[in-house]
């Protein structure tokens, strides 16, 4: 993909994503300092601009140092920042995000949150060694990013690897894109959570889901179990058109206890052709912000 090493990877990355913003300083590849905060889906993109300039500043950035930062939405070919979820980031459209970041941070590059995530992982962690490459991110919502003969599948409008947004046989309902019946509007976050409330458990959280599952209590089992089914469809249909032979599970309910098992589960019933390795994202939450800042510093370098 580049010559870019892992212990070349020292700077600041940021990761906002519909749920949370992180930051961190990076070290030699390694996270070595982080602070997170919640995201405000509301909030207008300058707002989130200064969260992320107030919580860099926190950690010692200074003007200049190198910054990748990764979001939720796409960011297209002149780094303006559109939601494609307006249910998750309400007021981000069509925003010179890269523009922004220069003016306040001195200097950064900015992409796909599961883009960048795709990025670490097919340098640096699960598909390293893989041909063709998906990273898929089950989170507030469902992102992914395509690394195909060791490069990262782009497309002038950001939209490339946006896997959430097709179509599920286990999905009924709107999605926040405008969409009917996606992959992200059944087994993401907030899908996990509308799925609670319509079954009557208003206000809780996908987390919240997930502990109730781990209870044993059957609605939230269902709704667990339906999430990684979707997941499963998803890994077998991207195959059929990739021909995929490894994905990495990303984001918290990707990496949530047992659930790359409930996929594998439901992946078991596709035949062979159609089910790549399936594996956790090796380097974890982080993976968002090495693949940021890698980015960033594969651009300065050429
Ligand atoms: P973001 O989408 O901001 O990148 P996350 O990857 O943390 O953030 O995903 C947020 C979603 O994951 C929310 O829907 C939240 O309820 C859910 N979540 C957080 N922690 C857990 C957990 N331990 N188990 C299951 N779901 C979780
Ligand atoms: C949605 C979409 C993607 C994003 C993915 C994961 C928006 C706001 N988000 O599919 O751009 O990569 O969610 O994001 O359009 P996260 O918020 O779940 O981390």
């Amino acid at each position: 993909m580049t010559g870019l090493t892992r212990s070349a990877l020292t700077g600041f990355a940021a990761d906002l994503g519909g749920t949370k913003t992180a930051v961190a300083r990076l070290d030699k590849g390694e996270v070595v300092d982080r602070l997170v905060a919640p995201t405000d889906g509301a909030a207008d993109p300058a707002a989130q601009v200064a969260v992320i300039r107030d919580l860099l500043g926190q950690l010692g950035h200074v003007a200049g140092a190198p910054l990748g930062v990764a979001v939720a939405g796409r960011v297209d070919a002149q780094g303006r920042w559109h939601a494609v979820n307006h249910g998750t980031l309400s007021a981000i459209r069509d925003f010179a995000l890269n523009e922004a970041l220069v003016r306040a941070l001195g200097a950064a590059t900015c992409l796909n949150d599961a883009a960048a995530a795709a990025l670490a992982e097919g340098l640096f962690g699960a598909g390293a060694k893989s041909d063709s490459f998906a990273f898929v991110t089950v989170s507030t919502g469902v992102g992914g990013g395509l690394v195909l003969h060791d490069r990262l599948l782009s497309s002038a409008n950001g939209l490339a690897g946006h896997v959430g947004f097709v179509t599920s046989r286990f999905a009924s309902g709107p999605c926040g894109s405008g969409r009917f019946a996606t992959v992200e509007s059944i087994a993401g976050g907030r899908g996990i959570a509308a799925a609670g409330a319509a079954s009557g458990r208003q206000g809780v959280d996908a987390r919240a889901v997930f502990e109730a599952a781990g209870e044993g209590q059957d609605w939230a089992e269902q709704i667990v179990a339906t999430s990684a089914q979707a997941i499963a469809a998803l890994i077998g249909d991207l195959t059929a058109i990739l021909g995929l032979d490894t994905v990495a599970l990303g984001g918290s309910i990707g990496l949530a206890p047992g659930y790359i098992d409930r996929v594998s589960e439901a992946l078991a019933g596709e035949p062979a052709l159609f089910r790549p390795a399936v594996v956790h994202a090796s380097l974890g939450h982080d993976a968002p912000l090495i693949g940021a800042l890698a980015s960033h510093l594969e651009r300065e370098s050429t």
